[in-house]
C-alpha cells in the first residue's frame, strides 16, 4: 500500500444519529477524498464505553460521557487516506462546538460540549487510531478496495 493508507477511527455519536446527521458527516469525508473502509451501525455497551474513554476515567464528566455514548446507537467508521487522522480532526473542529470554526463539523452542527456530534481518533496520541479501530472492528470487517477516483485526489497516483 501507499502513504495514502493511514487509517483513522471516526464515530457519529448518539446525538448525531438522532438528529439525522450521518449522511451529512459521511458526505464531508467522501467529498474530501477520504475512503471508507469500515462502517458499523451499533449500540455501545457500558464495557466498551469504559474501554473507549478509559483515558477520561476519574474526570468529573466521565459518568455523563458514558451515559451519553451508550444512550442510543452510533455509526462507527474507519476512514483511510493521506494523513487521515489529523485531517479528520481538523475537519471536526475543537472539542467544544462553541469554540469550533464554522465550516468544521462541530462548528456547523453543534453548540454544546457534552453533545458534540462526532468522535475522531486523537492525532496527538500516537497509535490511538489503530487502538480504536481494533476495539471497534474485527479485521474481516475492514474492506480493502480501489477507489477509482483516487488518481484525481492524489497527484502521485498513476493515471
Ligand atoms: P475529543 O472528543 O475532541 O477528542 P476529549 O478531550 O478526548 O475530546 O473528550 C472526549 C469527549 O468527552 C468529548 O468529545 C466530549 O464529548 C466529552 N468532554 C470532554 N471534556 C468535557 C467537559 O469538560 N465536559 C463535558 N464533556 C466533556
Ligand atoms: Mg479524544
Amino acid at each position: 500500500m501507499s502513504h495514502h493508507d493511514e487509517r483513522t477511527f471516526v464515530m457519529v455519536k448518539p446525538d448525531g444519529v438522532q438528529r439525522g446527521l450521518i449522511g451529512d458527516i459521511v458526505a464531508r469525508f467522501e467529498d474530501r477524498g477520504l475512503k471508507m473502509v469500515g462502517g458499523k451501525f451499533m449500540q455501545i455497551d457500558e464495557e466498551l464505553a469504559h474501554e473507549h474513554y478509559g483515558e477520561h476515567e476519574g474526570k468529573p464528566f466521565f459518568d455523563g460521557l458514558v451515559d451519553f455514548i451508550t444512550s442510543g446507537p452510533v455509526f462507527a467508521m474507519v476512514w483511510e487516506g493521506a494523513d487521515a487522522t489529523r485531517q479528520v480532526r481538523q475537519m471536526m473542529g475543537e472539542t467544544d462546538p462553541a469554540e469550533s470554526a464554522p465550516g468544521t463539523i462541530r462548528g456547523d452542527l453543534g453548540l454544546d460540549l457534552g453533545q458534540n456530534v462526532i468522535h475522531g481518533s486523537d492525532h496527538e496520541d500516537e497509535g490511538a487510531n489503530e487502538r480504536e479501530i481494533e476495539l471497534f472492528f474485527d479485521e474481516d470487517e475492514l474492506v480493502e478496495w480501489d477507489q477509482t477516483d483516487a488518481v484525481w485526489v492524489y497527484e502521485d497516483e498513476d493515471h
